[in-house]
């Protein structure tokens, strides 16, 4: 089997794939997938407020307070500091958990890239960077969020001139590699 080696490029170098670990990304925004309850938990949650460190948590408990008493429903999204981070910006968004596709999560999931990246644009960012949200403790298949999460991209991408960039970030090859087998980007 032959291996791809990252980082990847796609429509003219506007989203770069590659290999590791997102809390290290020097962009302006990293999303974080979170959960409704916008408190912390594991996966690249954990490591966001892990290594940002406390001012992150208190900004997603004002947050709370003041917007979303209920929490975050899934498909939305919030934008925080970065604390320690050096990004300047996290985005929380809250990916649906797999339901073997009857809960509307596909559409769901794209709400999450979409309204993260017009987050990320209204708080004045040239960068973001992305995790492959909802793949992990929420289960959604791998090959199917990287359709959606492709076709999100480039759709926000042609409307959108402020964005420089936008980085997917995967935890392992093997995952950038399912991502690169089931992309849909057109260039
Ligand atoms: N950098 C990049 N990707 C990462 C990192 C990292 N540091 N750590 C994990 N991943 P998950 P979800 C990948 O479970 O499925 C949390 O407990 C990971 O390999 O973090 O949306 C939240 O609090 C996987 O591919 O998020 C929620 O309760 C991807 O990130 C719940 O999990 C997403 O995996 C959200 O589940």
């Amino acid at each position: 089997m032959s291996t791809q080696t990252f980082p990847q490029t796609f429509l003219n170098g506007r989203v770069v794939v590659k290999v590791g670990d997102i809390t290290a990304e020097r962009v302006d925004a990293i999303a974080n997938a979170a959960n409704g309850t916008l408190l912390g938990g594991g996966g690249v949650d954990g490591a966001i407020h892990r290594k940002g460190g406390k001012a992150i948590l208190d900004e997603c408990r004002a947050i709370r307070q003041s917007r979303f008493l209920n929490g975050l429903p899934a498909g939305r999204s919030v934008a925080t500091n970065a604390g320690a981070l050096p990004a300047k910006f996290v985005i929380h968004t809250v990916g649906p958990v797999w339901n073997e596709g009857k809960a509307r999560e596909e559409e769901l999931l794209q709400s999450c890239y979409t309204s993260s990246l017009e987050l990320a644009v209204a708080e004045g960012c040239r960068t973001a960077a992305f995790p492959a949200i909802s793949t992990g403790a929420y289960r959604f298949p791998k090959d199917r969020a990287a359709r959606i999460a492709s076709e999100a991209i480039e759709a926000f991408l042609n409307k959108d001139t402020s964005l420089k960039q936008v980085v997917l970030v995967f935890f392992s090859e093997e995952d950038a590699q399912v991502f690169l087998n089931h992309q849909v980007f057109s260039s």
